[in-house]
Order: structure tokens, then C-alpha cells, then sequence
């Protein structure tokens, strides 16, 4: 329990007082490490019932901490669930709801905004954000511009290049831009092809990987935002054939190989009861995932195989083993829950909407979730196990999730006053947001981070030369 962790912790720091003769040491916090993957679904690894895709590292993650069933995202779509993330906000409050940001786009997360990785770093951690970020590729809305000490990895979607032959929307479909590889806030390489993509979610793992070894001495808050199991799917050659050749498969399969080699490092070092780590996905599947016994997925009404996401928390000593917690919390919950874990104020003058569940996430017997409604952006709601979601041609369903988690039952026409209630409770929550605004930012001139490839290395290229240095 955390208890016992600040038991320890003050401990030591009154060891070192009495060994230094020197002050109290300072409060630190506990590091924490964000795995994010994007697209996964609710049914895609072991711990949540998937029999296919092998996920030894999860399902042993899952052993030694505690799943949460009724874990959700803020907001659907990369860009929206990433901005509500990192804020704790809902994203249409911050203008960040809607579609992606576009390669070039001039739209970016508002560096006015205060992110996880900013709260953090004021109380001594060091940060570091290792994949794909998507809230603005422009120079001010890049992580470093957002309170990452650290960065490597591509600024938005890996289908956002070349070899999507649709085009990019914004300049009415004409070809993508090569897909820059970012160290802090240059491109140092490109994704020339799919041998580099199929690297995508190994390198980003050595980057944390050495983050982690390079930082064990202070406390540090790791954000690994994988670009797997987004489309196009692409895996490492000995992974794919592990798979049986079955590429949905096998993007599941490396996002749990890095999982594994991060679990492995914090044991190497011997920073596994220092460090909570937590493992959830951006928005429900995508095509070729699995959801579970829920309905929906990526995109459409807002059923909860569409927010409801897998997740899981770990941290030896602290959070119980092989626990499950059926309480709701949801990703907009981690700015305010890792504030006080690391004994960081949450801002006072904007509005958060997340809430502290720490409490919830560490697995404390008997906690309860502080949400009296949970809202899925602003077509859904969910109170205890009632849930209403406007569904086709805008008419509201009601589905008890305790007795029908796949929503097939619709009881609208059984409970007209329930309905009413929890629209009545919708609408207010869509109003209060219209009233309660802040805006994204925008620079006068977009222009991509590369246009052409240059004399960039290829990924591969690139990564042979890190490894070769390493020798
Ligand atoms: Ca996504």
C-alpha cells in the first residue's frame, strides 16, 4: 500500500538525516511510467480474456497488480483522448475535440495549458515522452514546449505518410510528407518504408528503456505513447512469424514485448517498488482488434467498447497483487491522481475535470470511485450501472451494464424516467462545457517539419548507427 511505501520512504529519509547531519531530504515522489497504446481494445490481451494474442509480459503485469474493468478514456480519436490525458481536461473544454491534428496543421494543444509532464516536473521529476504525440507538430506545440525533458518519436499517427495514398486533408489530399523521426524537436530521421515502420514500437522501447537507466537516481515520469496497434500495421519479422502471420496479432504482441523489456528494466535496476506503472489504450479498436464482450469500437455512438479501454496498474509493494477493481476512473483522472501521489497542486485557476482516484489505482481496499456520473464526451452517460448513449438519428438508449455490458437490451421505453433524469444530466454537462471554454492555439504559418527527406537517414539506417555507437 502507499502507506507503506512513505513508511519506507521517510525510513530512509531519516537515515540519510541522521547519517548527513544534514535537512530532511525533500518528499520524493514514487516515478511512474505511462504505457498508452493506440487503438488497442478492451479485449486485445490476456488479463481481459483475449485467448489468441499471447501477452505473457501483460498477463504477468496483470498477476503482480491490478486490472481495472471499468477504466475509460475522456474522448475518442488520438488527438482529443491524448489532449484530455495530458490536461485532465475534457478536450472539447480546450478545443482540442473533433478531428486529429494534420500534418502542417497550424492547431496545437494551448502551451498555456498545464500538463502532467508540467506539474511533475515542478516537484524535481524528470520527464521524458517516448512515441507518438499528436497534439501539434508545430515547434510551440511540441513536448518540449509541454514540460517533456525528453523526446523521441513521431510527431502524429504512423498512417500519416506517403504510403497513404488518400492524402492529407489539408492541402485537399494532396501526398503526405515524409514521416519524421523527432530526438527533442529535430528530425533526425524518416520512416522511408515498412521495415521502418515494423520498427516503430521497438526503438521507442530502447528510448525509454535508456531514459529509465539514465534517470534511476531521481524520481522520473516516463510517457510511452506507442503509435502500435494503429493502422498500418506492421511487425518485426521473428514477431510477425511468432504470430502466425497475422499482422493484428503481432502488433499486439510487440506493444507486449516492450512492455516486458520496461517491467524488466525497472526489476534490473532494482526501481520496481519505486515505481508505479500504468498501462491503457487511447480510444476503443480499431479494425482487427478485439473488444470484448462490448459493443462498438473505434468510432460510431458512443458504446462502451468505443471508451471502455483495457488498463492495467502496477508497482510491487504497494499495489496489491492479482486485484481487480470494477471502480469507474478515467483517463482525464491521472493528471489530478499522479498530482498527489507526487505531492504536486493541481491548478485552481482553470476549470480540471478529472478527479483524484488514486486511491482507486493503487488498489486501497474499499475505495470507491468519486465519480457520481461518468460522461462519454457528450453523447453518453453513465450513473452507478445505468447508462444512456444517444444512439442512431440521435435517440437516447438505456442499457444496464451490471445485467447487459454488451448493450444489446435497449430499456429506454421500460424507464422513461430514468432517461429523463440522465439526459437532463447530459444536456447540462454539454451546456456547462459551451459556458466553460478555453481555446486550442494556432500559429500564423503551418509548414510540416520536413517536406522532403533530405539527407535524413532512414529509421533502420539511424537505428544501426544508435546501436553501433553503443558498442
Ligand atoms: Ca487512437
Amino acid at each position: 500500500m502507499l502507506l507503506n511505501y512513505l513508511k519506507r520512504l521517510s525510513f530512509l529519509c531519516l537515515l540519510l538525516t541522521f547519517c548527513t547531519q544534514a535537512h530532511a531530504a525533500p518528499f520524493r515522489g514514487p516515478n511512474i511510467v505511462l504505457i498508452f497504446i493506440d487503438d488497442m481494445g478492451y479485449g486485445d490481451i490476456g488479463p481481459f480474456g483475449n485467448k489468441v494474442n499471447k501477452t505473457p509480459h501483460l498477463d504477468r503485469m496483470a498477476k503482480e497488480g491490478l486490472k481495472l474493468t471499468d477504466f475509460y478514456v475522456s474522448n475518442t480519436a488520438c488527438t482529443p483522448s491524448r489532449a484530455a490525458l495530458m490536461t485532465g481536461t475534457y478536450a472539447n473544454r480546450i478545443g482540442m475535440d473533433g478531428r486529429v491534428v494534420f500534418p502542417g496543421e497550424d492547431r496545437g494543444l494551448h502551451p498555456d495549458e498545464i500538463t502532467i509532464a508540467e506539474l511533475l516536473k515542478k516537484k524535481g521529476y524528470t520527464t521524458g515522452c517516448f512515441g507518438k504525440w499528436h497534439l501539434g507538430d508545430q515547434q510551440k506545440f511540441l513536448p518540449l514546449a509541454q514540460g517533456f525533458d525528453e523526446y523521441f518519436g513521431i510527431p502524429y499517427s504512423n498512417d500519416m505518410w506517403p504510403g497513404n495514398k488518400r492524402g492529407n486533408p489539408l492541402t485537399n489530399r494532396g501526398p503526405y510528407t515524409p514521416l519524421p523521426i523527432i530526438r527533442q524537436d529535430k528530425a533526425v530521421a524518416y520512416v522511408s518504408d515498412d521495415q521502418d515502420q515494423a520498427l516503430l514500437c521497438e526503438i521507442v522501447t530502447d528510448e525509454a528503456v535508456r531514459f529509465i537507466k539514465k534517470h534511476k537516481e531521481s524520481p522520473f515520469f516516463c510517457y510511452i505513447p506507442h503509435a502500435y496497434v494503429h493502422k498500418p500495421r506492421y511487425a518485426r519479422p521473428h514477431i510477425l512469424k511468432r504470430a502466425e502471420g497475422n499482422v493484428d496479432r503481432s502488433n499486439v504482441e510487440e506493444v507486449d514485448d516492450s512492455v516486458g523489456r520496461i517491467l524488466a528494466t525497472l526489476r534490473q535496476l532494482k526501481i520496481q517498488d519505486q515505481t508505479m506503472v500504468i498501462f491503457t489504450s487511447d480510444n476503443g479498436g480499431a479494425g482487427g482488434m478485439s473488444m470484448g464482450p462490448l459493443r462498438g469500437g473505434k468510432g460510431g455512438p458512443k458504446y462502451e467498447g468505443h471508451m471502455r479501454v483495457p488498463t492495467l496498474t502496477w508497482w510491487p509493494g504497494t499495489i496489491p497483487a492479482a486485484k481487480v477493481s470494477n471502480e469507474i476512473a478515467t483517463t482525464i483522472d491521472l493528471l489530478p491522481s499522479l498530482a498527489k501521489l507526487a505531492g504536486a497542486d493541481i491548478p485552481i485557476d482553470r476549470t480540471i475535470d478529472g478527479q483524484n482516484v488514486l486511491g482507486v489505482l493503487l488498489g486501497e481496499p474499499g475505495v470507491k470511485s468519486p465519480h457520481k456520473a461518468l460522461y462519454y464526451e457528450v453523447e453518453g452517460i453513465r450513473r452507478d450501472n445505468w447508462k444512456l448513449v444517444m444512439g442512431k438519428r440521435n435517440k437516447p438508449e438505456l442499457y444496464n451494464l451490471l445485467k447487459d455490458i454488451g448493450e444489446k437490451n435497449d430499456l429506454a421505453s421500460k424507464h422513461p424516467d430514468i432517461v429523463k433524469q440522465l439526459k437532463s444530466m447530459l444536456d447540462a454537462h454539454r451546456e456547462q462545457i459551451v459556458e466553460d471554454t478555453r481555446p486550442a492555439a494556432f500559429v500564423e504559418k503551418a509548414t510540416p517539419i520536413i517536406s522532403q527527406p533530405g539527407k535524413l537517414p532512414r529509421l533502420r539506417d539511424y537505428v544501426d548507427l544508435l546501436r553501433g555507437q553503443k558498442k
